[in-house]
């Protein structure tokens, strides 16, 4: 039978509304709705792509346990079970809880079970050596969120479809689709800009897509944003072009910050940033004189040395003009699944990091997480709290995180490792046990994590497409059992139980708040209107039905439930970003902290890098092309097909330096490694700067993704440096790493 069904794209943070043909259990054809109030029908070649995916013979459907001889059996659900707990209980015998490290991937978030269920394994677990993908990625974001705002998730959504002005700064939405920032259509969002007379200016040491489709490109240095961002901060100041708007009186450390800006000036930050200081000037000018004006600064403002301090400076620079929390500004979304405090007051408890450190070069926590870029170090450091066993969810570390091979070595050796994972790769080969989640298409979707995030309130939320495949787990049951495991409860506790004890807690937390919509209700009541639903639909019902728009179980009759939200077959639209300061503010003042302690150091530090001189001749950036994401869909002949990708992109000039010319082959070298790859020579290189993508690397011994291997490139993360981090957040650098490239 041929049926259509409408679901959205868990492939990345757009999700885009997808019309899905099936024929059976086959997908035939997969578009974009036009009827989807978000998306409008938009889609990317990765969307088009998903039902290669589910369909990719190499995609593992049962669990695999590894053989004394290093290959790899399938086994049964309950054997796989089985040698985890014993795995995990030999170790836990040995050593103690923290000999266990896990590793939690970009995918986790793409997922409502990962999404519901890492937090409770985690915790059952025990452990402080946890890391995840977000230190190779936006950490930096949340550290300044978390200071500015007290809480590391209010981060503001550049409002793009209201602005007139849109400053981006290390971001590449068309090819990305857009990150921290939820936006299906970036490009028609763009254009859209122009078209209503408002201007776009891209900040990016390449002319990217985005930088060609923008009224303006302005070449920077690699890790040369906060520099250019703080002599904003300085024209405003010294022009008198600062105006905090409505939340006037709701901003502390105004004056500071006028202090800390005072020296520098454009000139100052010329030869850093490579940006003319009459350009700094105007760009400063051009803002404050914009009608509605916003920044947007990603993966390249983040993933460098001075992330937290370029993500802090964008904020700054948003109060300083009273863009903040205003329409064609910054805002932070309501979406349906939000905590609802209607009567809260602006302030809270503030926050905090650094509540434990690492054990090897003492680096502090951050979110209940170790910086990722020492992972390594906690693997190969011998003594007290060594990590011997390994858990990755979604995760591929030795693609995506600095000194893959040495990360290899490490993971070669240790005593236990437990994959979550659709595929036997370049990291879950070391796995002794690989329990493989179903397809996209078998599961429920909802975009949790970025709707937190988009840049209108909408929610959507559907079914899985097809049902669990015979003898496949869902991911949430996966998660319970190993939770089970790690409570002490065995194998083959029944984790549906378990599942009614975490709804429970979370029934009963809510109605001991006060400010809940369900405060003082009776807790076993609330679980039977949540009926039969178990996993992760019954959590998401009932953080939708206490939400902004929800019935509050029963208090508004005609508000949200997931009943309903999955009836609208489109999603639903609750309407553009909504001004929520000063109330929703966390910090101990109550204020927006414009100029926290931890930045003024910071900017000591960026003046003393200044003043030592010896920068590197080339410096190493990413790239990200519109067919890939991250490692792990290279296994997928349509997003494969074509000119090999993974080349070294270098201006002409540095070319002719190097002796490396068109289609040859050079060697690239760091501090910590070299790789060889083919040459293209493009003046859309920024002097100085070369660019290879991540994610590639397929070549590897033992891994099963035959397509990858025959399209595979090389692991970039060979010349990132794990000593080389921002320190205020931890976050890797990726970008801006000195190199040296030869012909080879
Ligand atoms: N097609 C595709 N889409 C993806 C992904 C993918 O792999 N492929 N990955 C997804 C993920 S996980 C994420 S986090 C997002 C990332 O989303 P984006 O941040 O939009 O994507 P990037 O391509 O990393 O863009 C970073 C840009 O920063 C530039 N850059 C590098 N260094 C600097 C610097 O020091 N300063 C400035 N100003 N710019 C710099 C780079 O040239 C690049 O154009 O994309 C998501 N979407
Ligand atoms: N040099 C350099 N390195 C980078 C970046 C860069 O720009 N430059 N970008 C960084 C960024 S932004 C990110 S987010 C990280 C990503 O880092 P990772 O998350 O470590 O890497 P991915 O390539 O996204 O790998 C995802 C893994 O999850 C698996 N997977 C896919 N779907 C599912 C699922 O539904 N469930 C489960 N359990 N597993 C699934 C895949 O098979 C794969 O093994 O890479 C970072 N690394
Ligand atoms: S842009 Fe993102 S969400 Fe939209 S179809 Fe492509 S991968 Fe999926
Ligand atoms: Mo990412």
């Amino acid at each position: 039978m041929v049926e259509v069904v409408t679901r959205t794209c868990p492939l990345c943070e757009a999700t885009c509304g997808l019309k899905i043909t099936l024929d059976g259990d086959t997908v035939t054809d997969v578009r974009g709705d036009s009827d989807d109030v978000f998306s409008h029908g938009y889609i990317c070649p990765k969307g088009a792509a998903l039902g290669a995916l589910h369909h990719d013979p190499e995609r593992l459907r049962g669990p695999l346990a590894k053989r004394p001889d290093g290959s790899f059996a399938t086994v049964s659900w309950a054997e796989a079970f089985e040698r985890v707990h014993a795995g995990f209980n030999r170790l836990w015998s040995a050593q103690d809880r923290t000999a266990l490290g896990v590793y939690l991937g970009n995918p986790t978030i793409h997922n409502l079970a990962g999404t519901f269920y890492a937090r409770p394994l985690l915790f059952a677990l025990r452990t402080p050596q946890i890391y995840s993908a977000s230190t190779v990625d936006q950490m930096p974001k949340h550290v300044s969120s978390g200071w500015m705002y007290g809480h590391p998730l209010m981060i503001p959504v550049p409002d793009v479809d209201r602005t007139d002005w849109l400053l981006m700064l290390g971001a590449n939405p068309l090819v990305s689709n857009g990150s921290l920032c939820t936006a299906p259509d970036f490009p028609g969002r763009l254009r859209a800009i122009r078209r209503r007379g408002g201007k776009v200016i891209c900040v990016d040491p390449r002319r990217s897509r985005t930088a060609v489709a923008s009224d303006e490109h302005i070449p920077v240095r690699p890790g040369g944003d906060a520099f250019l961002l703080l002599a904003m901060v300085h024209v405003l100041f010294a022009e008198d072009r600062v105006d905090l708007g409505r939340l006037r009186a709701h901003v502390a450390g105004l004056d500071r910050l006028r202090a800390l800006a005072g020296p520098w000036t454009p000139g100052r930050v010329h030869e850093r940033t490579g940006v003319a200081p009459e350009t700094i000037r105007r760009l400063a000018l051009d803002f404050a004189a914009a009608e509605k004006p916003t920044i947007y600064g990603r993966m390249g403002t983040c993933t460098q040395r001075y992330g937290t301090l370029a993500s802090w400076l964008i904020d700054a620079l948003l109060v300083l003009r009273g863009r903040l929390d205003a329409p064609g500004g910054a805002l932070f979304a309501e979406p349906a699944h939000a905590r609802f405090r209607p009567d809260k007051k602006p302030g809270g408890r503030g926050w905090a990091m650094g509540r434990w450190k690492s054990r090897v070069r003492q680096l502090p926590e951050v979110r209940g997480e170790l910086p990722v870029a020492t992972l390594v170090d906690e693997l190969e450091t011998e003594g007290k709290g060594q990590v011997r066993a390994l858990l990755t969810i979604a995760g591929n570390p030795v693609l995506s995180t600095p000194d893959g091979p040495r990360l290899e070595a490490a993971l070669s050796s240790l005593d236990f490792m437990v994959s979550v994972d659709p595929y036997l790769n370049e990291t879950t080969r070391f796995a002794d046990v690989i329990l493989p989640p179903p397809s996209p298409l078998n599961r429920p979707a909802y975009h949790l994590a970025f709707y937190d995030l988009a840049v209108r309130n909408v929610a959507h939320f559907s079914s899985p497409a097809l049902g669990l495949p015979q003898g496949q787990l869902s991911e949430a049951e996966i998660l319970l059992r190993l939770t089970a495991i790690a409570s002490g409860l065995g194998a083959d506790a029944d984790p549906w139980t378990l599942d009614d004890e975490i709804m429970e807690r979370i029934v009963h937390t809510e109605v001991r708040d006060l400010g809940s919509p369900v405060a003082g209700r009776d807790v076993e009541q609330l679980m039977a209107k949540l009926g039969a639903r178990r996993g992760p639909e019954r959590q998401l019902d009932f953080k939708v039905r206490c939400g902004p728009y929800g019935d509050h179980f029963g208090a508004r009759p005609d508000g949200l439930t997931l009943d309903r939200l999955g009836a609208a077959e489109h999603g639903m639209d609750f309407g553009p970003l909504r001004a929520k300061l000063p109330n929703a503010l966390k910090t101990v003042t109550g204020k927006v902290e414009l100029c926290p302690d931890p930045c003024v150091a910071g900017v000591n530090g960026m003046a003393e890098e200044l003043e030592s001189s010896g920068s590197s001749e080339l410096v190493l950036i990413g790239r990200r092309t519109l067919r890939t994401n991250n490692s792990w869909m290279h296994n997928l002949q349509p997003l494969v097909a074509g000119k090999p990708r993974c080349t070294l992109y270098i201006h002409p000039t540095d070319a002719a330096r190097a002796g490396v010319t068109e289609g040859s082959s050079a060697v690239v070298r760091s501090r910590v490694g070299e790789v060889t790859l083919p040459v293209v020579v493009t003046d859309t290189m920024m002097r100085g700067v070369v660019s290879i993508p991540h994610g590639w690397g397929h070549a590897v011994e033992g891994a099963r993704m035959s397509v990858a291997a025959a399209h595979a490139g090389i692991n970039s993360n060979r010349l990132t440096d794990p000593a080389d981090i921002d320190p205020l957040s931890g976050n890797a650098v990726l970008n801006g790493i000195p190199v040296t490239v030869a012909p080879a």
